[in-house]
């Protein structure tokens, strides 16, 4: 028998094992994000954990749900993040295809489609979660490029769920913590990593933080899941992951001086040495022009103005005759 099928079993069965008997704390954010010198997550103390706070981003704006997507199939993901001295944050991960990564298997569509079902609604109110809830997440958690993630550790076996449950519905999103790019920026242009995390990159991972008087020197770059880079007028700049909100197929990239509003987000370029590979995370664009974030207020008042423009005609038309008979997997057709 192939010698990785027999390791990746042996790997599952003492999973399995170890799932039976799996230890777990409620912890902080601040705690669980621990890292050592390299950068590399040091939390250990148990199997699974519990940390509470504020969901920054709706999943399907920032990961494709639909299954089948891309090398991993559809994926999920939310930022959670910590409150009052809590001074971290940390990203909920799920996805379909972890026998590529060295999972115990893969999920069929049907099966991706009623997980995601499941983690979208409280189990106890049935209440749709949104960027802006508090909520307790319990579940396994996994490093990888800089970050602890709470996720299935790659097993599709059901003892591997992890849990969020609604602890307040619509306490709004946290205050954007204002930074310039030269706290997370050294003189050279290089991050600043700081293993304690109280200055640099570190202290902002995971959160909101907001950037004022930027410009985007690479326009030709917009676009759902592409990146454009910003620079200060010292001539620092910074990766900004775009999400798949509709706004960046919608509107046009913001010109000259603007604000950003983003989370903090890394993914290094290493596993065991992850001390580069920040980013912002903007997920969503609303056309404002001067501030690249979705504000979440539409002006207008008009049912039917799909691309809020204040106008109902025949663009919104096009745009709903487009998307007619679309089905957000995992919101819609859910028992
Ligand atoms: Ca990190
Ligand atoms: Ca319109």
């Amino acid at each position: 028998m192939n010698r990785t099928i027999v390791l990746v079993g042996i790997l599952a069965l003492t999973l399995v094992a170890a799932a039976r008997g799996a230890t777990i704390a409620e912890v902080t954010h601040w705690e669980l994000q621990a890292v050592d010198a390299d950068g590399v997550g040091t939390y250990d103390a148990t199997d699974k954990v519990i940390v509470t706070g504020i969901v920054l981003n709706n999943p399907e704006e920032m990961l494709n749900p639909t299954p089948g997507t891309g090398f991993m199939g559809g994926q999920w993901q939310i930022y959670i993040q910590g409150e009052g001295d809590d001074h971290a944050g940390t990203a909920v991960w799920y996805g379909q295809y972890y026998a590529k990564v060295g999972g115990s298997g893969n999920y069929t569509d049907e099966e991706l489609l009623d997980e995601m079902c499941r983690i979208n609604r409280d189990p106890n109110t049935g209440y749709i979660f949104a960027a802006g809830d508090r909520v307790k997440v319990t579940g396994w958690y996994k490093f990888y490029k800089g970050k602890i993630n709470v996720n299935e550790i790659h097993q599709v076996e059901p003892m591997f769920d992890f849990e969020v449950e609604l602890l307040k519905p619509a306490v709004g999103l946290p205050q954007p913590e204002l930074i310039t790019l030269d706290m997370v920026k050294d003189a050279s242009n290089q991050y600043i990593f700081d293993q304690t995390r109280l200055t640099g990159c570190e202290y902002y991972q995971a959160r909101i933080v907001r950037i004022n008087d930027v410009n985007i020197i690479d326009p030709e770059n917009w676009g759902p899941d592409n990146t454009v880079t910003i620079t200060d007028v010292n001539g620092l700049t910074f990766p900004v992951k775009l999400g798949i909100g509709d706004g960046f197929t919608r509107y046009d990239c913001p010109t000259g001086q603007i604000d950003v509003i983003a989370i903090f987000d890394q993914e290094s370029s290493g596993y065991l040495v992850c001390k580069d590979g920040y980013r912002l995370w903007v997920v969503d664009y609303d056309g404002n022009g001067l501030a690249l974030t979705d504000r979440g207020h539409k002006r207008g008042n008009l049912p039917g103005d799909i691309n809020t423009d204040f106008k109902v005609d025949f663009i919104d038309f096009a745009e709903m005759a487009v998307n007619w008979l679309g089905c957000a997997p995992g919101l819609c057709d859910c028992d």
